[in-house]
């Protein structure tokens, strides 16, 4: 391997040994650079990959809150500005227990290449808590988000970080947490937030557009082998906004989602997820804040639930794991394969252990397409909404749909080209991996050291 590649691998590997998500996603994304690291010395020099393997810019802060009973309770709260070069700081506040500097750490950084797959002008940042909303009342949730906001509200800005939601955080986090920020402003400031209401400010196609995006970025994929999506069989993971945004875009295709999953195991619905009542269920069980997935398998009949375990063992003709980072690992890698599962799209950020993707990879019988560029069609949106507001103007339905369908074609064929400009074959990892960085790289070769 490359010499500063590998150098600056070990460093990473060194420094951040107690984040081992940011150590895989680093490996994960360096290694698909070494042609182009090969072919510019340049880099090295002006030691561009370390400087990106750091973050600008990254803080904690407290965040305390009262619940119903009148106890208050201490989360922390993170904020990374992993990269600004190319605009604004831009990503969502995921709330999850499990919730610790490493995951926003590996979050910013895959943010930071995905956003600038985009071709928006938008750079990487995340952030969160290690808030549990499970089993909290309305009340809590927006006693957690008003101070979770008053510590933050100091450090982002329209111009200067721009978060959004992710997993725990939807749009009635969002709504709470803007509404403190316009409060201790006074300010609208051109929505500052994005996947906000419809009624201030929020874009057509937000809360649809991760999975929509996902759709149409594997249209592509399948318009290259000749086929489409009619009759084809999904698997997928999770039943939250982004799964639930696939089985709407599909079911319209002609596609059917046959399973969803939880962290109490998953179901398979033989009929698939398909119809109105069905797709509109999904919206529920996450309103409910039960996280079960076991409730759509009461809900609806002739639907099994099997408890504990994960659905990557169910043939179909396409994965598309949308639920949470390194669901896919080795073993169910190998029933995927067993399955002759021909098509192997991530949608969740980093949802395939480096082992697992690299073996898939080398499958002969399966594309796998990565979910920087999968999933990116969400914050392409988000950007979508940042214009308008800034704007005041509101565009339609049709208009955003019409642009995201057009930037996710956009990053599929530069994932394409990347990869076949280094020799690369169809390569749709490396590729997108090649594509965002050289955006990132340009802009932070011609502004100097930062
Ligand atoms: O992972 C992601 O891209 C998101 N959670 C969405 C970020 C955004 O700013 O819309």
């Amino acid at each position: 391997m490359n010499q500063y590649l590998k150098s600056v691998i070990e460093n990473v590997r060194a420094k951040h040994a107690g984040e081992p998500e940011f150590v895989q996603t680093v490996e994960e994304v360096l290694s698909s650079l070494e042609p182009v690291i090969d072919k510019h010395p340049e880099y090295e020099k002006a030691d561009l990959l370390n400087r990106m393997v750091e973050p600008e810019r990254m803080f904690s802060f407290r965040v305390t809150w009262e619940d119903d009973k009148g106890c208050w309770h201490t989360n922390t709260g993170w904020r990374c500005q992993f990269n600004g070069a190319i605009g604004p700081y831009k990503g969502g506040l995921r709330f999850q227990s499990d919730v610790y500097p490493g995951i926003i750490r590996f979050l910013g950084f895959e943010q930071t290449f995905k956003n600038s797959l985009t071709g928006l002008p938008i750079g990487g940042g995340k952030g969160g808590s290690d808030f549990d909303p499970a089993g909290k009342s309305d009340a809590e949730i927006l006693r957690f988000c008003q101070s979770f906001m008053q510590a933050l509200y100091r450090y982002i800005g329209p111009d200067v970080d721009v978060p959004a939601g992710d997993m725990g955080v939807g749009a009635r986090e969002i709504g709470y947490l803007y509404g403190e920020y316009r409060r201790l402003k006074g300010a609208f400031e051109n929505g500052v937030l994005t996947g906000k209401g419809f009624s201030y400010g929020g874009s057509r196609i937000r809360p649809e557009a991760t999975g929509y995006g996902a759709v149409y970025y594997l249209e592509n994929v399948l318009k290259h082998e000749g086929e489409d999506l009619k009759g084809k069989t999904i698997a997928c993971a999770g039943f939250g906004n982004v799964t639930w945004g696939i089985c709407k875009k599909a079911a319209e295709l002609g596609a059917k989602v046959l399973t969803l999953s939880g962290p109490d195991g998953y179901v398979y619905d033989p009929e698939g997820v398909v119809t109105k009542e069905k797709i509109e269920y999904l919206l529920e069980m996450r309103a409910s804040g039960r996280n079960r997935v076991q409730d759509y398998a009461d809900n609806f009949p002739g639907v099994e639930f099997y408890p504990g375990e994960k659905p990557w063992g169910v043939r179909v003709d396409i994965c598309m794991p949308s639920a949470m980072q390194n669901d896919v690992r080795m073993e169910q890698a190998e029933q995927i394969a067993a399955n002759r599962v021909k098509y192997y799209i991530e949608v969740a950020n980093m949802p395939t252990t480096n082992d697992a993707l690299r073996f898939l990879m080398e499958q002969p019988g399966i594309i796998v397409a990565p979910s920087k560029a999968v999933n990116a069609g969400g914050v392409a949106t988000s950007a979508l909404e940042m214009a308008q507001n800034s704007e005041r103007l509101v565009w339609s339905e049709e208009e955003v749909d019409r642009q995201l369908r057009q930037i996710m074609d956009t990053i599929y064929q530069m994932s394409v080209d990347a990869a076949a400009e280094y020799g690369l074959g169809y390569n749709l990892v490396a590729g997108a991996n090649i594509a965002g960085f050289q955006r990132v790289a340009d802009a932070m070769m011609a502004q100097g050291p930062f």
